[in-house]
Protein backbone atom coordinates (compact mmCIF):
# COMPACT_ATOMS: atom_id res chain seq x y z
CA UNK A 1 0.00 0.00 0.00
CA UNK A 2 2.81 2.48 1.12
CA UNK A 3 4.47 1.88 -2.88
CA UNK A 4 1.03 3.07 -4.20
CA UNK A 5 0.15 5.71 -2.03
CA UNK A 6 3.85 6.78 -2.72
CA UNK A 7 3.37 6.66 -6.65
CA UNK A 8 0.12 8.40 -6.45
CA UNK A 9 1.53 11.28 -4.44
CA UNK A 10 4.16 11.44 -7.22
CA UNK A 11 2.17 11.30 -10.14
CA UNK A 12 1.61 14.22 -12.73
CA UNK A 13 -0.77 12.92 -15.24
CA UNK A 14 -2.75 9.73 -14.86
CA UNK A 15 -5.83 8.49 -16.83
CA UNK A 16 -7.81 6.32 -14.73
CA UNK A 17 -9.99 3.13 -15.59
CA UNK A 18 -12.25 0.07 -14.46
CA UNK A 19 -13.97 -2.96 -15.93
CA UNK A 20 -16.21 -3.35 -19.18
CA UNK A 21 -20.15 -3.53 -17.40
CA UNK A 22 -18.81 -1.27 -14.38
CA UNK A 23 -20.81 -1.48 -10.80
CA UNK A 24 -20.94 0.66 -8.36
CA UNK A 25 -17.58 -0.46 -6.86
CA UNK A 26 -15.67 0.37 -9.88
CA UNK A 27 -17.65 3.58 -10.98
CA UNK A 28 -16.91 4.61 -7.29
CA UNK A 29 -13.78 4.57 -7.48
CA UNK A 30 -13.12 5.76 -10.26
CA UNK A 31 -14.85 9.20 -9.59
CA UNK A 32 -12.77 9.48 -5.94
CA UNK A 33 -10.01 8.46 -7.49
CA UNK A 34 -10.22 11.01 -9.99
CA UNK A 35 -11.12 13.92 -7.42
CA UNK A 36 -8.07 13.03 -5.12
CA UNK A 37 -5.96 12.95 -8.15
CA UNK A 38 -7.15 16.64 -9.08
CA UNK A 39 -7.21 17.74 -5.56
CA UNK A 40 -3.31 16.39 -5.55
CA UNK A 41 -2.78 18.94 -8.37
CA UNK A 42 -2.96 15.81 -10.96
CA UNK A 43 -3.66 16.14 -14.36
CA UNK A 44 -6.43 13.50 -14.03
CA UNK A 45 -8.82 11.40 -16.42
CA UNK A 46 -11.24 9.24 -16.40
CA UNK A 47 -11.88 6.54 -18.85
CA UNK A 48 -14.09 3.49 -19.50
CA UNK A 49 -14.37 1.46 -22.33
CA UNK A 50 -17.61 0.26 -22.47
CA UNK A 51 -19.52 2.57 -24.46
CA UNK A 52 -23.17 0.88 -22.96
CA UNK A 53 -21.02 2.25 -19.59
CA UNK A 54 -23.39 3.58 -16.71
CA UNK A 55 -26.52 1.45 -15.05
CA UNK A 56 -29.30 3.62 -14.30
CA UNK A 57 -28.63 3.34 -10.66
CA UNK A 58 -25.43 4.67 -10.77
CA UNK A 59 -25.45 7.68 -13.06
CA UNK A 60 -26.44 10.22 -10.51
CA UNK A 61 -23.17 9.64 -8.96
CA UNK A 62 -21.19 13.09 -9.17
CA UNK A 63 -18.73 13.61 -11.50
CA UNK A 64 -19.31 10.68 -13.65
CA UNK A 65 -20.54 13.18 -17.00
CA UNK A 66 -16.49 14.03 -16.54
CA UNK A 67 -15.46 10.56 -17.83
CA UNK A 68 -14.14 10.03 -21.49
CA UNK A 69 -16.23 6.65 -22.72
CA UNK A 70 -14.84 4.59 -25.99
CA UNK A 71 -12.12 5.74 -27.76
CA UNK A 72 -8.96 6.67 -25.31
CA UNK A 73 -7.91 9.98 -25.19
CA UNK A 74 -4.88 10.87 -27.51
CA UNK A 75 -1.99 11.19 -24.82
CA UNK A 76 -2.85 8.22 -22.94
CA UNK A 77 0.18 6.50 -23.69
CA UNK A 78 2.08 9.48 -21.84
CA UNK A 79 -0.14 8.76 -18.78
CA UNK A 80 0.37 6.38 -15.99
CA UNK A 81 -2.79 4.44 -16.19
CA UNK A 82 -4.70 3.31 -12.70
CA UNK A 83 -6.95 0.75 -12.96
CA UNK A 84 -9.52 0.38 -10.24
CA UNK A 85 -11.48 -3.15 -9.57
CA UNK A 86 -10.37 -4.98 -12.64
CA UNK A 87 -9.24 -8.07 -12.25
CA UNK A 88 -7.04 -8.30 -15.59
CA UNK A 89 -6.29 -6.65 -18.81
CA UNK A 90 -8.82 -7.79 -20.74
CA UNK A 91 -11.44 -6.67 -18.22
CA UNK A 92 -10.78 -2.77 -19.13
CA UNK A 93 -11.84 -3.60 -21.99
CA UNK A 94 -9.27 -2.03 -24.14
CA UNK A 95 -5.98 -4.46 -23.06
CA UNK A 96 -3.32 -2.09 -25.46
CA UNK A 97 -3.71 0.74 -22.79
CA UNK A 98 -1.48 -1.51 -20.62
CA UNK A 99 1.22 -2.62 -23.00
CA UNK A 100 1.58 1.84 -24.22
CA UNK A 101 1.21 2.95 -20.68
CA UNK A 102 4.25 4.06 -19.12
CA UNK A 103 3.75 2.79 -16.39
CA UNK A 104 0.23 0.64 -14.66
CA UNK A 105 -0.67 0.96 -11.11
CA UNK A 106 -3.45 -2.11 -10.46
CA UNK A 107 -5.32 -1.25 -7.65
CA UNK A 108 -8.13 -4.16 -6.55
CA UNK A 109 -9.51 -6.84 -4.33
CA UNK A 110 -10.31 -9.57 -6.83
CA UNK A 111 -8.21 -12.78 -5.85
CA UNK A 112 -7.73 -14.00 -8.72
CA UNK A 113 -6.63 -10.65 -10.48
CA UNK A 114 -3.60 -11.47 -12.39
CA UNK A 115 -1.32 -8.84 -11.03
CA UNK A 116 -0.88 -6.97 -14.54
CA UNK A 117 0.51 -3.88 -13.46
CA UNK A 118 3.98 -2.65 -12.40
CA UNK A 119 2.91 -1.61 -8.98
CA UNK A 120 0.14 -4.19 -7.86
CA UNK A 121 -2.45 -4.06 -4.75
CA UNK A 122 -4.54 -6.67 -4.48
CA UNK A 123 -6.15 -7.26 -1.26
CA UNK A 124 -8.35 -10.20 -2.21
CA UNK A 125 -9.82 -10.12 1.50
CA UNK A 126 -11.41 -6.36 1.02
CA UNK A 127 -15.31 -6.21 1.01
CA UNK A 128 -14.41 -3.96 -2.06
CA UNK A 129 -12.22 -2.09 -3.98
CA UNK A 130 -13.53 1.18 -2.16
CA UNK A 131 -12.98 0.15 1.02
CA UNK A 132 -9.04 -0.36 -0.18
CA UNK A 133 -8.82 3.19 -1.57
CA UNK A 134 -10.40 4.75 1.95
CA UNK A 135 -7.59 4.09 3.29
CA UNK A 136 -5.04 5.05 0.26
CA UNK A 137 -6.98 8.22 0.11
CA UNK A 138 -6.59 8.84 3.78
CA UNK A 139 -2.61 8.09 3.57
CA UNK A 140 -2.57 10.30 0.68
CA UNK A 141 -4.17 13.25 2.97
CA UNK A 142 -6.71 14.07 0.62
CA UNK A 143 -10.05 15.26 1.69
CA UNK A 144 -12.81 13.15 2.31
CA UNK A 145 -15.32 15.55 -0.02
CA UNK A 146 -19.48 14.74 -0.37
CA UNK A 147 -18.61 13.76 -3.53
CA UNK A 148 -15.78 11.08 -2.58
CA UNK A 149 -17.90 10.01 0.23
CA UNK A 150 -20.72 8.99 -1.85
CA UNK A 151 -18.66 7.55 -4.27
CA UNK A 152 -16.75 4.97 -1.95
CA UNK A 153 -20.03 4.53 0.62
CA UNK A 154 -21.46 3.34 -3.23
CA UNK A 155 -18.86 1.26 -3.91
CA UNK A 156 -18.96 -0.64 -0.23
CA UNK A 157 -22.50 -1.12 -0.20
CA UNK A 158 -22.85 -2.71 -3.41
CA UNK A 159 -19.99 -5.01 -3.65
CA UNK A 160 -20.44 -6.16 0.39
CA UNK A 161 -23.85 -7.20 -0.48
CA UNK A 162 -25.06 -4.12 1.46
CA UNK A 163 -22.84 -5.25 4.48
CA UNK A 164 -24.59 -9.00 3.94
CA UNK A 165 -21.61 -11.04 2.55
CA UNK A 166 -19.40 -12.44 4.49
CA UNK A 167 -16.81 -10.32 2.97
CA UNK A 168 -17.87 -7.58 5.03
CA UNK A 169 -15.57 -6.87 8.13
CA UNK A 170 -15.36 -5.01 11.23
CA UNK A 171 -13.16 -2.93 9.23
CA UNK A 172 -15.75 -2.13 6.48
CA UNK A 173 -18.59 -1.01 9.02
CA UNK A 174 -15.99 1.31 10.51
CA UNK A 175 -15.13 2.95 6.88
CA UNK A 176 -18.83 3.28 6.38
CA UNK A 177 -19.36 4.91 9.71
CA UNK A 178 -16.62 7.26 9.00
CA UNK A 179 -18.20 8.27 5.72
CA UNK A 180 -21.42 8.56 7.37
CA UNK A 181 -19.88 10.93 9.80
CA UNK A 182 -18.42 13.14 7.24
CA UNK A 183 -21.73 13.83 6.06
CA UNK A 184 -23.01 10.92 3.40
CA UNK A 185 -26.55 10.11 2.91
CA UNK A 186 -26.89 6.42 3.34
CA UNK A 187 -30.69 6.61 3.02
CA UNK A 188 -30.59 8.35 0.02
CA UNK A 189 -27.92 6.13 -2.05
CA UNK A 190 -29.76 2.99 -0.62
CA UNK A 191 -32.86 4.80 -2.08
CA UNK A 192 -30.69 5.42 -5.39
CA UNK A 193 -29.13 1.84 -6.22
CA UNK A 194 -32.11 -0.34 -4.65
CA UNK A 195 -35.27 1.44 -4.89
CA UNK A 196 -35.55 2.88 -8.56
CA UNK A 197 -35.95 -0.70 -10.39
CA UNK A 198 -38.26 -0.54 -13.86
CA UNK A 199 -41.14 -1.30 -13.59
CA UNK A 200 -40.89 -3.46 -16.36
CA UNK A 201 -37.66 -5.38 -14.86
CA UNK A 202 -39.88 -6.47 -11.66
CA UNK A 203 -42.70 -7.23 -14.25
CA UNK A 204 -39.74 -9.43 -15.97
CA UNK A 205 -39.39 -10.95 -12.30
CA UNK A 206 -43.09 -11.86 -11.87
CA UNK A 207 -42.90 -13.40 -14.81
CA UNK A 208 -39.61 -15.72 -14.22
CA UNK A 209 -41.14 -16.54 -11.03
CA UNK A 210 -44.25 -17.56 -11.75
CA UNK A 211 -42.92 -19.88 -14.79
CA UNK A 212 -40.08 -21.40 -12.40
CA UNK A 213 -39.20 -25.04 -12.03
CA UNK A 214 -37.89 -26.85 -8.98
CA UNK A 215 -35.59 -29.73 -9.50
CA UNK A 216 -33.70 -32.19 -7.72
CA UNK A 217 -35.74 -32.43 -4.52
CA UNK A 218 -36.00 -28.26 -4.27
CA UNK A 219 -32.00 -27.97 -4.59
CA UNK A 220 -32.17 -26.99 -8.19
CA UNK A 221 -34.34 -23.42 -9.28
CA UNK A 222 -34.69 -22.86 -13.07
CA UNK A 223 -36.12 -19.70 -14.49
CA UNK A 224 -36.81 -18.83 -18.20
CA UNK A 225 -37.31 -15.80 -20.41
CA UNK A 226 -38.64 -15.86 -23.54
CA UNK A 227 -38.47 -13.30 -26.16
CA UNK A 228 -42.34 -13.09 -25.43
CA UNK A 229 -41.50 -12.14 -21.71
CA UNK A 230 -39.42 -9.40 -22.85
CA UNK A 231 -42.30 -8.19 -24.80
CA UNK A 232 -45.29 -8.75 -22.23
CA UNK A 233 -42.81 -7.09 -20.10
CA UNK A 234 -42.04 -4.24 -21.90
CA UNK A 235 -38.70 -4.68 -21.16
CA UNK A 236 -35.52 -4.23 -23.35
CA UNK A 237 -32.92 -7.00 -22.87
CA UNK A 238 -30.99 -4.90 -20.67
CA UNK A 239 -32.70 -5.55 -17.49
CA UNK A 240 -31.74 -9.34 -16.83
CA UNK A 241 -29.03 -7.94 -14.01
CA UNK A 242 -29.71 -10.02 -10.81
CA UNK A 243 -32.66 -11.44 -11.63
CA UNK A 244 -30.76 -15.01 -11.08
CA UNK A 245 -30.18 -14.03 -7.46
CA UNK A 246 -34.11 -13.99 -6.54
CA UNK A 247 -34.17 -18.14 -7.57
CA UNK A 248 -30.67 -18.57 -5.47
CA UNK A 249 -32.63 -16.91 -2.40
CA UNK A 250 -35.23 -19.15 -2.26
CA UNK A 251 -34.65 -21.60 0.56
CA UNK A 252 -33.10 -25.45 -0.07
CA UNK A 253 -32.17 -24.02 -3.41
CA UNK A 254 -28.46 -24.82 -3.82
CA UNK A 255 -28.17 -23.80 -7.78
CA UNK A 256 -29.94 -21.33 -9.64
CA UNK A 257 -29.97 -20.98 -13.01
CA UNK A 258 -32.05 -18.26 -15.43
CA UNK A 259 -32.36 -18.96 -18.97
CA UNK A 260 -32.95 -16.09 -20.97
CA UNK A 261 -33.37 -15.17 -24.62
CA UNK A 262 -31.29 -12.68 -26.75
CA UNK A 263 -33.42 -10.91 -28.98
CA UNK A 264 -33.98 -11.66 -33.09
CA UNK A 265 -31.53 -9.67 -35.22
CA UNK A 266 -27.81 -9.72 -35.03
CA UNK A 267 -25.81 -13.33 -35.65
CA UNK A 268 -24.25 -14.03 -32.40
CA UNK A 269 -21.51 -16.50 -32.05
CA UNK A 270 -22.37 -19.67 -32.03
CA UNK A 271 -25.52 -19.20 -33.95
CA UNK A 272 -26.22 -20.87 -37.57
CA UNK A 273 -28.71 -18.32 -38.79
CA UNK A 274 -30.71 -15.17 -37.01
CA UNK A 275 -33.53 -17.58 -36.32
CA UNK A 276 -32.22 -20.62 -34.53
CA UNK A 277 -32.93 -19.93 -30.70
CA UNK A 278 -30.53 -18.15 -29.08
CA UNK A 279 -30.43 -18.44 -24.96
CA UNK A 280 -27.79 -17.22 -22.76
CA UNK A 281 -27.39 -19.23 -19.14
CA UNK A 282 -26.23 -17.76 -15.52
CA UNK A 283 -25.89 -20.43 -13.10
CA UNK A 284 -24.98 -19.15 -9.47
CA UNK A 285 -24.55 -21.55 -6.96
CA UNK A 286 -25.14 -21.44 -2.63
CA UNK A 287 -21.27 -23.07 -1.51
CA UNK A 288 -17.83 -23.41 -3.22
CA UNK A 289 -18.29 -27.05 -3.03
CA UNK A 290 -20.72 -26.40 -5.90
CA UNK A 291 -18.64 -25.67 -9.24
CA UNK A 292 -21.26 -24.41 -11.51
CA UNK A 293 -18.22 -23.23 -13.94
CA UNK A 294 -17.69 -27.22 -15.07
CA UNK A 295 -21.39 -27.08 -15.93
CA UNK A 296 -20.68 -23.49 -18.07
CA UNK A 297 -17.24 -25.10 -19.32
CA UNK A 298 -19.05 -28.40 -21.03
CA UNK A 299 -21.15 -25.96 -23.15
CA UNK A 300 -17.82 -23.64 -24.04
CA UNK A 301 -19.07 -21.32 -21.50
CA UNK A 302 -16.97 -20.00 -18.43
CA UNK A 303 -16.77 -18.14 -15.07
CA UNK A 304 -15.96 -19.23 -11.63
CA UNK A 305 -16.92 -21.67 -9.14
CA UNK A 306 -20.07 -20.01 -7.68
CA UNK A 307 -21.11 -18.12 -11.04
CA UNK A 308 -20.55 -19.17 -14.26
CA UNK A 309 -22.57 -18.91 -17.28
CA UNK A 310 -22.85 -20.35 -21.47
CA UNK A 311 -24.29 -19.83 -24.43
CA UNK A 312 -27.28 -22.23 -26.05
CA UNK A 313 -27.94 -21.90 -29.78
CA UNK A 314 -30.22 -24.05 -31.11
CA UNK A 315 -31.82 -25.59 -28.23
CA UNK A 316 -35.11 -24.74 -27.07
CA UNK A 317 -35.38 -24.45 -23.35
CA UNK A 318 -36.88 -27.71 -22.60
CA UNK A 319 -33.55 -29.03 -23.68
CA UNK A 320 -31.05 -26.36 -21.51
CA UNK A 321 -33.52 -27.55 -18.49
CA UNK A 322 -32.73 -31.34 -19.03
CA UNK A 323 -29.45 -30.14 -19.62
CA UNK A 324 -28.89 -28.78 -16.30
CA UNK A 325 -31.37 -31.30 -14.27
CA UNK A 326 -28.94 -34.08 -15.28
CA UNK A 327 -25.74 -31.56 -14.11
CA UNK A 328 -26.77 -30.61 -11.36
CA UNK A 329 -28.37 -33.79 -10.18
CA UNK A 330 -24.61 -35.45 -10.63
CA UNK A 331 -22.75 -32.62 -8.40
CA UNK A 332 -25.45 -32.69 -5.63
CA UNK A 333 -25.07 -36.17 -5.37
CA UNK A 334 -21.63 -35.76 -4.75
CA UNK A 335 -21.84 -33.64 -2.02
MN1 LIG B 1 -15.43 -4.63 -6.71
Amino acid sequence: MDEVVDALRAEKRVLITCHVKPDGDALGCLIALHRAMQQLGADSVMYLADTEAIAPEFSWLGGLGEAIIGSPPDDAAARTLVTVDCGSAERIGNEVLVEKAPRTINIDHHADNTRFGDINLVMGASSSTAEILYSILNKLGVEITTEIGEALYTGILVDSGRFQYSSASAQTFRVAAELISGGVDHAAIFHHVYETVPLAKTRLLCRLLTNMTIACDGKLAIGVIGRNDFELAGAGNGLTEGLVDNLRAIEGVQVAALIYARPAGALEPGQKNRNEPLYRVSLRSSSETLDVQRIAKAKSGGGHRQAAGFTAAGETPEQIIAYLTESVSGIICQD
